[in-house]
């Protein structure tokens, strides 16, 4: 076993930077790994399993199928009611956040938004889908957890993280202290420490979004686009265009490679697609702690203040030098739209 550090031994081992730490946000980490392994398990045989029906469907043996978003989100509840470490858990899945209420989760001070299963356009055709995770500690003292103490700003997050259900699968995480990356190695069951301190290039040369969307875009994201396809030699132009669909996969790829990910607002969604608690903010906070920007065009994600559960914004995450000039655009040609509106 020397030279492997597994997700476990590395929880345990960085408590240690918390100096009043209790062993709580390890347990939870721990457990929210051991609920990821669970789904990966289904994620690599969905094409044999019944997994892909309908949900509601009875399959041959008469068990009740489950589609695989809905069975990702019923493992991370099941587990975190079972840590005992979470009083909330706030998922993309259910309409209301879902209190805990269990014997061990009596003193419980975190709460849990997840984005259970994310990219599920992408499940039924083998294509690397994720899980998303944001832990806040409660704001309320005593009695029971409120919405209050689920709406908090992104900076409050204490710890982030995804899993990727790729070629390979992979759990990143953060607790403020940069990001750290483990393969799963299916031959002993564990993840294992393979992509220490990782870190964002200023500079990429990939950008991801869908632009199919294009003619709903903001006039910002179409100049974006413009200069992202101009050549110029000096700044690695044309950059090169990738977009998988699943936020996690575009974002892990361009975490490693360089790039930019933007869900622009559109005609259509004029608050953006994605969702600020489930899928912004964590994976603000993970691309912030490796040194780039996320922005929802003009401000910064994790300075927004939620105001529901569900909330959506608009995205532009990755590499820093690439989101500043994104945000410059989208400044620039909304106040010329607006100038333009008053003339
Ligand atoms: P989901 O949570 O319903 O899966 O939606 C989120 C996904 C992101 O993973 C992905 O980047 C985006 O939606 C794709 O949207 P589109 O198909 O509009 O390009
Ligand atoms: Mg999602």
């Amino acid at each position: 076993m020397s030279g492997i550090k597994t997700l476990g031994q590395f929880i345990i081992e960085k408590q240690a930077d918390f100096p009043y730490a209790k062993g709580e946000l390890s347990r939870l980490l721990r457990d929210i790994g051991i609920a990821a392994k669970i789904v990966n398990r289904e994620v690599n045989k969905a094409g044999l399993a019944d997994i892909l029906g309908a949900a509601g469907t009875i399959n041959v043996q008469g068990e009740g199928q489950q589609k695989l978003d809905v069975f990702a989100n019923t493992q991370f509840i099941s587990a975190l009611t079972s840590g005992g470490e979470c009083c909330i858990v706030a998922t993309e899945e259910e309409d209301e956040f879902v209190p805990i209420d269990s014997p061990v989760s009596k003193n419980a001070r975190y709460i849990v938004c997840i984005d259970p299963l994310d990219g599920s356009s992408n499940i039924d055709v083998n294509v690397a889908v994720g899980t998303i995770f944001s832990i806040y500690r409660r704001k309320s003292i005593g009695g029971v957890a409120t919405l209050e103490d689920v709406l908090q700003k992104g900076t409050q997050q204490v710890a982030a993280g995804y899993v990727i259900y790729g070629s390979s699968t992979m759990l990143v995480y953060t607790t403020g202290k940069g990001v750290n990356g483990f393969t799963l190695d299916p031959s002993i069951g564990e993840f294992c420490l393979s992509h220490p301190n990782m870190k964002v290039p200023a500079a990429g040369n990939i950008y991801s979004l869908n632009e199919g969307n294009y003619v709903h875009f903001p006039e910002g994201v179409k100049k974006y686009l413009k200069y992202a396809q101009t050549q110029d030699v000096a700044t690695n132009r044309p950059y090169t265009s990738r977009y998988i669909g699943s936020m996690v996969a575009d974002i892990h790829r361009n975490l490693i490679k360089g790039g930019i990910y933007i869900y622009p607002t559109t005609a259509g969604s004029p608050k953006g697609k994605l969702r600020l608690l489930y899928e912004c903010n964590p994976m603000a906070f993970i691309v912030e702690q490796a040194g780039g920007v996320a922005s929802d065009g003009f401000n910064r994600i994790l300075d927004i203040e939620p105001t529901e559960l569900h909330q959506r914004t608009a995205v532009f995450i990755g590499s820093s030098e690439m989101v500043k000039t994104a945000e410059e655009l989208m400044k620039q040609y909304s106040s010329e739209q607006r100038a333009g509106a008053v003339a």
